[in-house]
Parts: structure tokens; sequence; C-alpha cells
């Protein structure tokens, strides 16, 4: 059996599952949000990486069936989440360049928040950066409709996709996602540092919230807080974890 018809099956069997990895409040140390990040459970070979299968599901199409998958899991997950008097967080959730092609994106993420009950101030959609270089008239216009949802729209890994500061002005975004690229070296890569602190400012200046992925290091920490980064997500604080897991984490934040 080929990858591609195992991940087929996966999906119709219920083998895929969504592991979430915390989003801190830099000022105050608070789980503000969570990312979404698909796993594919093997009955032989166990946890399979994202990285393994979503370039092939993006080729062979299969990232329809199973976006629309992490689409309804997450919102479903959140609602329950909600439900249980648990902190409102936000949840992100990756959207890939095909989804992003598809005309009919907005109507899957209406239909998600519809069937969920889940709140569309809460759900965060990211974007890469480079997709949405790709085709941009018709990117903007998917962004626009997905705004007008009451979803909020992050770049991912942002930095790494040249777009232009002319195109980033049009784009309803409300969230910059520092690539991790970025954050690995400080406090050793100058360049680095000044890109991150140039990224944490013009982001700001947009009014935009600006998040820095693949923190580490306390130091790291402390020099996008020295810089005004306003959260950050990365294994200092947590590894993306199951929704169980998380959960506890979540509730260690509740008021006791
Ligand atoms: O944890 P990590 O190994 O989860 O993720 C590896 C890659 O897979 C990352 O680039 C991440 O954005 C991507 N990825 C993880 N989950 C999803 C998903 O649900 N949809 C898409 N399109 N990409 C995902
Ligand atoms: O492409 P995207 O940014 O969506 O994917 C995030 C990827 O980064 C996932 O594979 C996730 O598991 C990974 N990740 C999250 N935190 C860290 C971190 O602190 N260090 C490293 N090296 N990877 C991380
Ligand atoms: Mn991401
Ligand atoms: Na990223």
């Amino acid at each position: 059996l080929t990858l591609e018809s195992r991940l087929r099956r996966a999906l119709q069997q219920g083998q895929l599952v969504l592991h979430y990895q915390p989003q801190i409040d830099i000022a105050t140390g608070r789980i503000v949000g969570a990312e979404a990040l698909v796993r594919w459970l093997d009955p032989d070979e166990g946890l399979i990486s994202p990285a393994r299968f979503i370039p092939l599901a993006e080729v062979s199409g299969l990232i329809e069936p199973l976006g629309a998958w992490v689409l309804a899991e997450a919102c479903r997950q959140g609602q329950a989440w909600r439900a249980a008097g648990l902190p409102e967080i936000t949840l992100a959730v990756n959207v890939s360049p095909r989804q992003l092609r598809q005309s009919d994106l907005p109507a899957a993420v209406a239909q998600a928040l519809a069937q969920s009950g889940f709140s569309a101030a809460q759900l965060e959609l990211e974007i890469t950066e480079s997709a949405l270089a790709e085709n941009h008239e018709h990117a903007l216009r998917i962004l626009h409709e997905l705004r007008a949802l009451g979803v909020q729209l992050a770049i991912d890994d942002f930095g790494t996709g040249y777009s232009s500061l002319v195109q980033l002005k049009r784009y309803p975004i409300q969230v910059l996602k520092i690539d991790q690229g970025f954050v690995r070296d400080i406090p050793h890569n100058k360049d680095d540092m000044a890109i991150s602190a140039a990224i944490v400012a013009m982001g700001h200046s947009m009014g935009l919230r600006v998040l820095a992925e693949g923190v580490e290091t306390a130091e790291q920490l402390e020099f996008l807080r020295a810089q005004g980064c306003d959260r950050y997500q990365g294994y200092l604080r947590s590894r993306p974890v199951p929704a169980a897991e998380f959960e506890d984490l979540l509730r260690a934040e509740a008021p006791h």
C-alpha cells in the first residue's frame, strides 16, 4: 500500500489526532492560545509526523478532506473546552497553500464553526507567507471572506516568504508569527536578533500582534520580551501535547 492510500484510509478510520502547543502571553506568562498540529497514529508505525504526510496530502489533494477534518476537530475541541468552563483561548489552525487556493475555504470554515458552536473570534487561521505570495489577488479575496466570518488571521513563518510590504499592508490580518529560524540562534546571531526586533516593531506599527515561534531558551524569551513581542510558543514552555494533556495545562491556569 502506498503512503497516500494508507493516509486516505487513516483519515476514514479516524487515525488522525490533533496535538496542541500552548501560546503564552509574554507579559503575564499565561496560556492565551494553542496551535493545533495534526498527527497520524498508525497502528503499526506509531506516531507519524505531519512533516512526512502533509506535503503528500498537499500534492494528492487529500489535504482538502484532511484540512476540513482538522478544522472541524479543532472547533469541536475548542467548544468542548469552553463548555467545560476552561479559560477562553484562541485556537490556531494551519491552512495549507492548496486549501487557500480553493474558493470554498470560507464555506468550510463557516461550516466548522456552525456545526461546533465554537466562537469565530477564538479561531485563528495560520497562512504561510509563501502561500499568500502565490496568487496574490485570489488570496486577498479569500482572506477578506474569512475575516468577514469573524475569525482571526495570522501569517505563519513570517520573514521567509518574500511578501512585499505593499502586499502585507493590504492583508486583513491580525497576527505575525516570527519564523523559528530567526529565533533559533538568539542571542548568538546578531542578524537574526535584528530581524526579530524589526518584525516586532513593524508588526506593532501596523497594529498587529506578534508571536515568536520555536522559543527554547530563557535567553531567547528575555530578548523577545525586551523587544515587546506579545506572545510565544516553543519547547521552553511545552511541546505540542495531546488534548487531555493540554487541558491539564489549561486547568492549572484557572483561578483556584
Ligand atoms: O509539529 P510539527 O512537526 O507539528 O509540524 C510539522 C509541519 O506540519 C509544520 O510545518 C506544520 O505547520 C505542519 N502541520 C501540522 N499540522 C498541520 C495541519 O493541520 N495542516 C497543515 N496544512 N499543516 C500542518
Ligand atoms: O510550520 P509551523 O510553524 O506551523 O510548524 C511549527 C513546527 O515547529 C511544528 O513542527 C512544531 O512541532 C515545531 N516546534 C514548536 N515549538 C518548537 C521549538 O521550540 N523548537 C523546535 N525546534 N520546533 C518547534
Ligand atoms: Mn503554524
Ligand atoms: Na511557523
